[in-house]
């Protein structure tokens, strides 16, 4: 029988620290870090800290300069690396949609990090050592999947490696190992949930999620928590966790079950700044602007106050857990997802949110985005959830659409099922009119 002890801290005392002595950690290990970084014989570093005055602490934070996506591309595939090639012992990468790809390094103990991190994680969802866990992100140059399973490892835990896809074997094997921890992307675990209420797959005993990888609303949440709570006969916490290849992978930051809606920053390794995209002005706490993060203790390919282009703030209230981390909203999406409708800037995170809140409407969509005429147009399709007026659920969401977003876009929905699903990767939800996906 495994215990019945739920909402263990990982690393219990670094979790917990003052925030002061948190503070004073972290100013040593970033003084550490740009003197071990003015030493490294690269033309990359010694560059980017040309003309840096001492570092001594934190205060000296924002002397330093930012750096950019383009960077790594730049300087690939390891113009970055701080250590000796040998030194590294693993890659991964991430697909960039145009040109080459993005690789990031890691050593021995960046590794370490890495599996720490994501035990950190999984235990924030409620996971403990005793648990099945199961990891449905994709295994390869992704991080997902690897991180996480180290994570579950780390954690104790008897670790499934499914990998993303193959929805018949994943529900075998969440029944058959019976797994308490789903790790996906929110998106999978909606299309598992939808594949096993049609199968009507029994026994499952999944308790939580750690899903993240791509944006997801409250709404999805609430159809996520839904669905596996019915499936597996009690409750469920659909969690959301974040993180990017530059910075290490999954595991920068994580939701916890008793605090939802913010996540704790590990900000032992990862400091977080929000800065205005636009002028790169430090911004508050509940000011909404761009996540910068500086690696503290990173060694292969450290990352300067780099410029991740989600779109954040930072919340200054105290966890009900007791992690003293501090904390970032959910992420609502990229500087550079904005879509200019009509002339109005919409975000793809603000279509879903008053889509999926509608309880007629199914987790499935997709924006359809014209750009023919000189002002573009958008189209939400959707699906029903069940038995309803498609013709009502649309005009119903027009109206909320227009009222939250300030223009005017399309609806159509279909039929439950009618929109295609996708079964590995990253949900893509934006289409061009071109090449969208008709519901039913
Ligand atoms: O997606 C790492 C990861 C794997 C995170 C598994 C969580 C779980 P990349 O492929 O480099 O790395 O993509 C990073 O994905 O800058 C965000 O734009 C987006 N992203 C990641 N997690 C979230 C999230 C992984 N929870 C990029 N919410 C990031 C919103 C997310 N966006």
């Amino acid at each position: 029988m495994g215990r019945t002890i739920r909402g263990v801290i990982f690393s219990g005392a670094l979790e917990t620290m003052a925030p002061d002595d948190r503070a004073a950690l972290q100013g040593a290990r970033l003084a550490d870090l740009v003197e071990r970084l003015r030493k490294v014989d690269s033309p990359y570093w010694r560059v980017k800290l040309d003309g840096v005055g001492p570092v001594r602490g934190l205060e000296d934070l924002a002397a330093l300069p930012f750096t950019v996506k383009s960077e790594l591309r730049d300087t690939y595939p390891l113009g970055m690396l701080a250590v000796a090639p040998a030194d590294c012992v693993r890659v991964h990468a991430s697909s960039g949609t145009r040109g080459r790809p993005t690789i990031v390094a890691y050593t021995r103990g960046d590794v370490e990090v890495f599996a720490e991190v994501n035990a950190r994680a999984i235990a924030c969802a409620g996971g403990t050592p005793d648990d099945v866990v199961q990891v449905a992100y994709g295994y390869g140059l992704f991080t997902g999947g690897l991180g996480l399973h180290y994570g579950a490892e780390r954690l104790g835990a008897t670790t499934v490696p499914a990998s993303g896809g193959n929805t018949a074997l994943q529900l075998q094997l969440l029944a058959d190992l019976g797994a308490a921890g789903l790790c996906c992307t929110p998106s999978f675990a909606l299309l598992l949930a939808e594949r096993a209420a049609a199968r009507g797959v029994s026994g499952l005993r999944v308790r939580y999620g750690v899903f993240g990888a791509e944006p997801w609303s409250p709404a999805l949440r609430t159809k996520l928590e839904t669905a596996w709570s019915a499936l597996a006969g009690g409750t469920f916490d659909a969690c959301d966790i974040y993180g990017l290849s530059e910075v290490i992978g999954p595991g920068v930051a994580m939701e916890c079950r008793e605090g939802k809606g913010a996540l704790h920053v590990f900000s032992d390794h990862f400091l977080p700044e929000i800065v205005d995209p636009s002028t790169g002005a430090p911004l508050g706490p509940g000011e909404q602007g761009e996540l910068v993060l500086t690696t503290l203790t990173k060694q292969a390919q450290p990352v300067v106050r780099y410029r991740t282009g989600d779109l954040t703030s930072l919340v200054d209230e105290p966890c009900p857990c007791g992690r003293t981390f501090p904390r970032i909203a959910r992420l609502t999406g990229r500087v550079d997802d904005m879509l200019v409708i009509r002339g109005v800037n919409v975000y793809p995170s603000e279509v879903e949110a008053v889509v999926l809140a509608d309880p007629d409407v199914a987790g499935q969509y997709a924006l359809v985005v014209d750009r023919s005429a000189t002002l573009a147009t958008l189209e939400v399709r959707c699906e029903l959830a069940g038995d309803g007026d498609a013709d009502r659920v649309a005009d119903r969401l027009a109206a909320r659409l227009a009222e939250r977003l300030r223009v005017r876009v399309a609806v159509a929905v279909g039929p439950p099922g009618s929109l295609p699903r996708q079964e590995t990767g990253k949900a893509k939800r934006v289409f061009d009119a071109a090449d969208a996906p008709a519901t039913g």
